[in-house]
Order: structure tokens, then C-alpha cells, then sequence
């Protein structure tokens, strides 16, 4: 079968009525930000871009030079194509409007630009994520409360891991599909079509130092996973833990298994609601899994109905395969339900 560029596809989905020209035309630019984005991860030391950058973001954690390299290209990038109403990034406190001089369009971009930048250092996978949602009728200049839609109302989701190869994976609501970076040629090349998560798995994805700090109905949940064969669960599982989610999540996406990062004491002494941030993180990686038959909870609560209350609100997230994300959240259930 012929290849089918990024383009070629963008163009099919337009002709199905699936989504707009503004919308095809964001999605080309952001792809072709991720590929210079791409370019800068691959020189490595050789290009000067690892390490620090010595300043702190909005969450107050320590920026690496490619944090602001990738937020500063996607922002440039954006800024002129007439697609876009604002964007929001994990790197900035408030939305960036769009430059007076450009035409501004009806698309709300959101993004985590280096999702996973610690494993920069070590020659890790990392990737950036990004959320598109329709920009409120009338709004000349958006704010941070008109980003605060649900989850459910994402346009458009999708990542780029930065691997061996670099991958985009993309979903409109109509599946989720994968695209693979051929370099000699510089276009994203469609390679999955409607990517499934199977509902079964042994293999679960969680940072095990968190264990003392996880509340009870997580313990019982992993402590069953770890007990294997001669537990409750009846068969051994295999752990991985990357460290980048969407590195995880592209390995859950490829060959199923469960992803946690759930609440716990550690971060509620921080007064933190969970680690990975919803609107740029937790839904655009929720969209796409369920769009690939996976669940996506916060353990209490779909995470793509909740109802944003800040542009940097964290949750927790469990995601991947339906049964074992059901079956942890369960346990959360039943645990509250004993509390009263
Ligand atoms: P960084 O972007 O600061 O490296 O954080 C990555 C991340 O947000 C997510 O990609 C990982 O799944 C998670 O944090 C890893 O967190 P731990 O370092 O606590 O395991």
C-alpha cells in the first residue's frame, strides 16, 4: 500500500467533514514545530542544549534549556498562521495571546512542550503533548477561564514521543492514529491506523518509591499486582517505568498495560492535588486513550468530565487498560464507601 503522508490524511479527515481547514492547518503547524523541536533533542551535548536553563516555571520546577527551546519554536510557530485565538503552555503562567500584527483564528492551543525533560540529561525518551478546544464565540482576547472547558470538549489531541524514531500520535474523536517520522523525506508518515489497547494486561506502570505515601486503596491495588501468582489476581506482572508519560503511554498504546500517578501523601503535604497537570497532560493523554478503547480516571472520576477549575490544576491519573483501571477504581470506591 501507498504511504500515507500526515498531510494526504489531514486532507481525508477534512473531506469526511471530521474537521476544518483551520483545525487541518494547526495540526500541520504543530507537527512542524515537533519536528525542529526533534532536531534540537537529537544534536544532544553537540548542540548545547542540555542542561539547565536556570530559571523555574510556573510550577516552580527547574527548567531545562530544551523546556524553553521547545515552548519557545511551538510559540513561534504558532503565532502567524491565523489558526489560533491563544495558546497555553506548562512553561508560562497565563495564556500567550496572539501577536496584534496576525490574524487570530478560533482554536485554543494547549501544550506541555517537553513532557518527560529530566530523562533529557540521560538520553531518554521524552515528547511533547497538546490539547486543541474551540475558543468561546465572542472572546476577542482569551483568558486562563476560557481554556477551563472539560475534557470532553477537546477538538483534537496528541503527543510526539522523541524515541529511536519520533512518533506523533494524534486523535479528532474518530480513533487514534499513529504517524512515524520518516527523516530522509521530512514528513510524518501515517503507521498505525486506529491504534487498541486491550482490555486485559500484566503490565503496570507507577513509581514504586511513592508506595508508603499512596493511600490505602492503591496499596491494596499494587500490593495484589506484586504478589503475582500466588495473590488474589492469580498471574505474575511485569512493572516498566519511564519516567516520561508519554513514553509510558506510548508503550501502553503499543502493547497495553496501566499507567498510575495517583495522589498521595507526599504531594497533599505539598498541598498538591495530584503531579501531572490536567489540561495539558491528563486530558489530551485521556482523549487518546479512550479513543483507543482504554479508560482514563482520576480513581474517583472520569478524568474527561471533570471541570477545570485552574489552567495548572493536577489530578491524579490512571489510565490504559479498561480492566485494570475499573478494578483500581473499585477499590478507591469501596475504600470511600468504608470510610462513610
Ligand atoms: P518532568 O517533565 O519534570 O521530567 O516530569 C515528567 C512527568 O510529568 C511525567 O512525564 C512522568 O510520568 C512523571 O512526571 C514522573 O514523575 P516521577 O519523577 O515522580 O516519577
Amino acid at each position: 500500500m501507498k504511504p500515507i503522508s500526515l498531510i494526504q490524511f489531514l486532507i481525508e479527515e477534512r473531506r469526511a467533514g471530521r474537521i476544518n481547514a483551520e483545525l487541518s492547518l494547526l495540526i500541520e503547524v504543530v507537527a512542524r514545530a515537533c519536528k525542529r523541536i526533534a532536531v534540537a533533542i537529537n544534536k544532544g551535548a553537540l548542540g548545547g542544549v542540555l542542561g539547565n536553563a536556570g530559571s523555574d516555571n510556573v510550577q516552580g520546577e527547574a527548567q531545562k534549556k530544551l523546556d524553553v527551546i521547545s515552548n519557545e519554536i511551538l510559540l513561534e510557530a504558532n503565532a502567524w498562521g491565523g489558526h489560533l485565538a491563544a495558546c497555553a503552555s506548562e512553561e508560562m503562567e497565563d495564556p500567550q495571546p496572539i501577536p496584534d500584527m496576525y490574524p487570530k483564528g478560533h482554536h485554543l492551543l494547549l501544550f506541555d512542550p517537553l513532557d518527560g525533560s529530566s530523562n533529557i540529561d540521560v538520553n531518554i525518551s521524552v515528547g511533547t503533548i497538546f490539547s486543541v478546544l474551540r475558543s468561546p464565540d465572542g472572546v476577542e482576547e482569551p483568558k486562563a477561564e476560557h481554556f477551563l472547558q472539560p475534557g470532553t470538549t477537546q477538538l483534537a489531541a496528541g503527543y510526539v514521543v522523541y524515541g529511536p524514531a519520533t512518533l506523533l500520535v494524534l486523535t479528532f474523536g474518530h480513533g487514534t492514529h499513529e504517524f512515524t517520522l520518516d527523516r530522509e523525506v521530512g514528513s510524518f508518515v501515517l503507521s498505525r491506523r486506529n491504534l487498541r489497547i486491550p482490555e486485559e494486561t500484566a503490565e503496570f506502570a507507577i513509581n514504586m518509591s511513592n508506595q508508603r505515601h499512596w493511600e490505602a486503596p492503591m496499596q491494596r491495588y499494587i500490593g495484589e499486582l506484586l504478589a503475582g501468582q500466588d495473590g488474589p489476581r492469580g498471574k505474575d506482572f511485569n512493572m516498566r517505568w519511564v519516567a516520561s508519560m508519554v513514553a509510558d503511554v506510548h508503550r501502553i498504546l503499543s502493547r497495553g498495560g496501566v499507567f498510575f500517578y495517583p495522589l498521595d501523601a507526599k504531594l497533599k503535604a505539598k498541598a498538591q492535588t495530584g503531579k501531572l497537570r490536567l489540561m495539558y497532560e491528563a486530558n489530551p493523554m485521556a482523549f487518546i486513550v479512550e479513543q483507543a478503547g482504554g479508560s482514563a480516571s482520576t480513581g474517583r472520576a472520569r478524568i474527561l468530565d471533570l471541570e477545570p477549575t485552574a489552567l495548572h490544576q493536577r489530578v491524579p491519573v490512571f489510565l490504559g487498560s479498561k480492566n485494570e483501571v475499573a478494578m483500581a477504581v473499585r477499590y478507591h470506591a469501596e475504600a470511600d464507601g468504608a470510610q462513610g
